[in-house]
């Protein structure tokens, strides 16, 4: 394997690891949904800290909810 081989290859693994850590903020996601609805409530967030503390942030419709969209960006931010 030349050089350029292997970088490509690097390349190939790093974007496997960056679904793998997409897949798990999903998981991440329906764990906090204790009740399977779509969206995590202001109790079910109660386990979480982080999401305490920054709820009015992540919810950012404001309707008392938390969907799987408004997670996904809130994990986005926390990077
Ligand atoms: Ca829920
Ligand atoms: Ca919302």
């Amino acid at each position: 394997m030349n050089r350029k081989q292997l970088t490509i290859a690097s390349a190939f693994v790093a974007a496997l690891f960056a679904g793998g850590a997409v897949a798990s903020e999903s998981e991440q996601f329906t764990k906090l949904d204790a009740n399977g609805d779509g969206a995590i409530s202001m109790e079910e967030a109660a386990v979480d800290n982080k999401l305490t503390e920054a709820w009015s942030a992540i919810d950012a419709n404001q309707d008392g909810k938390v969907e799987s969209a408004e997670f996904s960006a809130f994990e986005e931010m926390s990077k």
